[in-house]
């Protein structure tokens, strides 16, 4: 019996031994210590040993059964440790690894170049203005020298609500130079950016929606001369000192005289082409056209209760998607409507 013993004991630790898991662990201990083990059947058979030899034998199958539970214990530990350790391992959150890059926005082009004009007219000492987008006809048009029956003023160019064509989306920004006239005294100095609606198909160059960027100053004397340095400091800001610009007249219902202005392109350098081909920025004409002024028309200011004989005052009107277009170098309008990101973030 003793050898019996000492066999399963020396089977029963190399088994234990080589358990690489717990499952495999608790069968060994099932298949030594359990009711049906191999140390549990030794046991049995202590009933045949003699008087003498049954305390020996039931001391010896003790230690072997203590000693095994032993071990069990020790390699269950040590088995559920490298356990533990393979799961952490494999579950390990790297916190060193580099995070993923939040994508961050940016302001729109349009609002970029409308930004830049802002500033530079607040640093001439002009304030920003705001006004509605649905206006009233006699705004828009009427109090602006657009007579009725002015082309401008047509159904098939302008978004009216009703059919007694009072009210309207605001075709141009000019209305709330109008409004801030009929409430305060010169000297004025004001841009009116916003939206501004024509019944337009969009196109490469055209959109129902654009925005305009008009600007209002008067007080006593104020002149041509004044507009002219005014809008050349704009576009020099703007485009670099070496722009150079060219006043040619034109004509508005509310200003008199009127201009257009335009740049000399800055492609071509004002040759219309370049290696013997038609410069492609301004179509060969050598100049970009920028915007429209002039001085303010004495009946629109008497309209507003200003002494035209004492006060004076230029305005202009600039499409600020023209503006941005050129600033930017683009060719088609709808891109600045589109919104698609992959042109956006370009800017
Ligand atoms: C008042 C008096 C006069 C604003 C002006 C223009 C010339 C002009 C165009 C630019 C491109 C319209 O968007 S566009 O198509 N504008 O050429 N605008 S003078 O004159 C005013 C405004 C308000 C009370």
């Amino acid at each position: 019996m003793r050898e019996q013993l000492e066999k399963i004991k020396a089977s029963a630790l190399a088994a234990i031994q080589n358990a690489s898991v717990t499952d495999a662990l608790e069968a060994v201990r099932v298949g030594v210590l359990g009711k049906k083990g191999e140390l549990t059947a030794v046991l049995k058979q202590m009933g045949k040993l003699s008087a003498e030899e049954r305390p020996v034998m039931g001391q010896l199958a003790n230690t072997v059964r203590a000693e095994l539970e032993k071990k069990l214990e020790a390699r269950k530990a040590e088995l559920e440790a490298a356990a533990l350790e393979a799961k952490l391992e494999a579950e390990a959150l790297d916190v060193t690894i580099p995070g993923k890059e939040v994508e961050m926005g940016h302001q729109h082009p349009m609002n970029k170049v409308l930004q830049e004009v802002k500033e530079i007219f607040i640093g001439m000492g002009y304030t920003i203005v705001d006004g509605p987008e649905v206006e009233e006809a006699a705004y828009n048009f009427t109090r602006l020298n657009i007579e009725e029956g002015h082309p401008s003023r047509d159904r098939s160019d302008t978004f009216y609500f009703d059919d007694d064509d009072k009210v309207l989306l605001r075709t141009q920004t000019s209305p709330m130079q109008i409004r801030v006239m009929e409430h305060q005294q010169p000297p004025i100095r004001i841009l009116a950016p916003g939206r501004v609606f024509r019944k337009d198909e969009a196109d490469a160059t055209h959109s129902p929606m654009f925005h305009q960027i008009e600007g209002l100053v008067v007080d006593e004397g104020i002149t041509m001369g004044d507009l002219k340095g005014a809008l050349e400091t704009l576009i020099k800001r703007l485009y670099g000192e070496d722009a150079v610009c060219r006043f040619r007249p034109h004509h508005f219902p509310f200003t008199e005289p009127s201009c257009e202005v335009d740049m000399q392109c800055f492609k071509c350098r004002g040759k219309g082409e370049i290696d013997g081909q038609v410069c492609s920025t301004c179509h060969g004409e050598g100049w970009i056209e920028l915007l429209g002024a002039g001085m303010v028309h004495p009946k629109v200011l008497e309209g507003c209760g200003i002494d035209s004989k004492k006060y004076s005052g230029f305005a202009f009107g600039i499409g600020l998607e023209r503006m941005a277009m050129g600033r930017l170098k683009l060719n088609d309008l709808r891109l600045i409507f589109d919104n698609d990101v992959r042109f956006l973030s370009q800017f």
